[in-house]
């Protein structure tokens, strides 16, 4: 089933998500749900909060050389850790959350993360490049953090000022 999007500035992306315990039917449905839901609204990543469960659940599904995507790379991380980082690294990200807003972050360029799959089995994974980036993009959603939140204060303003009157544009198209 396709979920609503939550989008800024709604309150419930401020929330911090609490950690999964029951690795049930419900938790796999939620998962298939957030993958229909990411997919139709062409994302390559997406937190549990994102569709209104402030659980720490995240799906990620980065593009292949070729620009597919695909199921057989798709990652679900429940209640991720990361134990390692190195190196810096800047992108331009977006957030299906925030749409139409790219700014560049700064992020770690590598990570290893702790994490359990949909039925609750122990996962390593190192990351680099854009699934680095995306697993850290995501994370933050866990804790209530939206990478608007990580800009300099003049580029958040420049945010704000773009955001109100895109949603301006956006009432008076649908009037
Ligand atoms: C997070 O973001 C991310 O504004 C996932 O109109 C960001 O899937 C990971 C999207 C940067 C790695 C690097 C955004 C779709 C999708 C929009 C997304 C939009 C339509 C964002
Ligand atoms: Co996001």
């Amino acid at each position: 089933m396709k979920l609503t999007i939550v989008e800024y500035p709604d309150k419930r992306l401020k929330e911090k998500s609490k950690s999964i315990e029951k690795f049930d039917k419900e938790l796999h449905k939620l998962l298939d749900a957030m993958y229909e839901t990411m997919v139709g609204s062409n994302g390559i990543g997406l937190a549990a909060i994102q569709v209104g469960h402030a659980k720490r659940a995240l799906i990620l599904n980065i593009p292949d050389e070729d620009d597919e995507q695909s199921i057989d790379t798709l990652i679900e991380m429940i209640n991720p850790i990361i134990t390692q980082t190195s190196g810096v690294t800047t992108y331009q990200e977006g957030c299906l959350s925030v749409p139409s807003f790219y700014e560049d972050v700064e992020r770690h360029e590598n990570i290893t993360v702790n994490y359990q799959d949909r039925d609750g089995n122990t996962k390593i994974i190192e990351a680099d490049g854009l699934l680095s980036i995306a697993i850290q993009h995501e994370m933050d959603h866990l804790e209530g953090i939206l990478f608007i939140d990580k800009l300099s204060y003049s580029r958040r303003k420049k945010f704000e000022k773009e955001y109100k009157r895109m949603q301006k544009e956006k009432k008076l198209s649908k009037s």
